[in-house]
């Protein structure tokens, strides 16, 4: 694994790695890797625009705003969307003058999509109760949820320590994953501190997400609903960022936390190779071989590794904090809780969608002073 060494200092050095390389996959010994397809290292110059040869702006207040009854407007404003000219893509998430949100949402649609690889993307979250960015995929063609979506990376500013990777398809498009077709990982500190690496690595019948290379959460077509179909086998999907502000799941938008910002240092893409690959000669023969070469065994007769579906651990810190604050349907308008050594006032106690993930959780919480 010595060459995801090199990426993570790379990484902690805040170099975007834009060499392609290939990487062995996660936690297995087979000889199947991911080669870079499609790189953005937001290299342009401050204040410019996302590039537009790899990037397509969603504006506006989508389809029944986006379908979560999110209160922002997307825009193709720079002071939502712009290259900061040190190599990252910021998306600012806005309270204007005249009392309306607004952010940036980006998709590679039209532009590069893949089937199958290795998705990441390394990405400052923003900071805040009312926030939801995301690092996503969705299929090329047909409507949601029959295309199927990935949700790589998402945060809810209540839980600032805990990323989740979820699929939704027709029959589980919604929230509230009981089949464990979803999965989350909490951190030992906020997301928002520093840059982190969030990959998913899809293969035929599996998605694996991992955080700076740990693997948290694999899923099958045995964590779907029995009924169902596994979209993920179907067609190439593109790549969205997104800053959501307000909405069914990460609730109403506390004003004094904006503007934030979601920082993406790049967005990479490695294409699936089950055989692995023969990285390429760097110089050719001088001289004709004397002997003749010895011939490589057809692709067909290589024997084909299939990776072996782990479980990898997951690590849930602090628990107790987690779950006092998964059970704050016990609390009501205007009362006190602490939370990862903060204390919150409940403003506004409502229940979510049903569906939705746990009853309440869109309740408003404020800093409490
Ligand atoms: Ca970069």
């Amino acid at each position: 694994m010595p060459r995801k060494r090199t990426a993570a200092l790379l990484a902690a050095l805040g170099v975007g790695v834009a060499t392609a390389i290939a990487v062995p996959m996660l936690g297995t010994a087979g000889a199947a890797t991911f080669d870079q397809s499609w790189i953005d290292d937001f290299s342009g110059p401050a204040g410019s625009r996302a590039d537009s040869s790899k990037w397509v702006y969603d504006l506006g207040y989508g389809n029944h705003l986006w379908g979560n009854n999110e209160y922002q407007t997307y825009t193709d404003s720079t002071a939502n969307v712009r290259q900061d000219g040190n190599g990252n893509l910021v998306i600012t998430a806005r309270k204007e003058a005249d009392g309306k949100y607004t952010s940036g949402r980006l998709k590679t649609k039209g532009k590069f999509s893949q089937k199958y690889g290795r998705f990441e993307a390394r990405i400052k979250i923003p900071r805040g109760p009312g926030l939801l960015p995301a690092f996503w995929a969705m299929g090329d063609t047909g409507s949601w949820p029959n295309n199927g979506e990935i949700d790589i990376m998402e945060n809810v500013g209540a839980h600032p320590r805990t990323v989740y990777g979820t699929i939704h398809g027709p029959g589980y498009s919604g929230g509230g994953d009981t089949t464990g077709r979803g999965g989350e990982h909490t951190l030992g500190v906020e997301l928002a501190a520093d840059f982190h690496t969030y990959a998913i690595e899809w293969t035929p019948d599996r998605i694996v997400w991992s955080v700076d290379g740990h693997a948290y959460k694999t899923t099958t077509p045995a964590n779907i609903p029995a009924g169902t179909r596994w979209v993920f086998n179907d067609q190439p999907f593109y790549l969205l960022l997104n800053v959501a502000v307000g909405g069914d799941w990460p609730g109403a938008p506390v004003d004094s936390v904006l503007p934030e910002e979601m920082v993406i240092d790049y967005v990479k893409v490695s294409a699936y190779n089950p055989n692995g690959t023969t990285p390429p000669a760097t110089t050719a023969p001088t001289t004709a071989p004397t002997t003749a070469p010895a011939t490589k065994p057809p692709a067909t007769t290589r024997p084909v590794t299939t990776p072996p579906v782990t479980t990898p651990p997951v690590v849930v810190d602090p628990p107790a904090a987690a779950d006092a604050w998964r059970s704050f349907t016990a609390y009501a308008t205007g009362q006190v809780v602490t939370y990862e050594g903060r204390r919150y006032v409940c403003r506004q106690a409502h229940t979510s969608l049903p569906g939705w993930e746990p009853a309440n959780v869109l309740s408003l919480w404020l800093p409490a002073t």
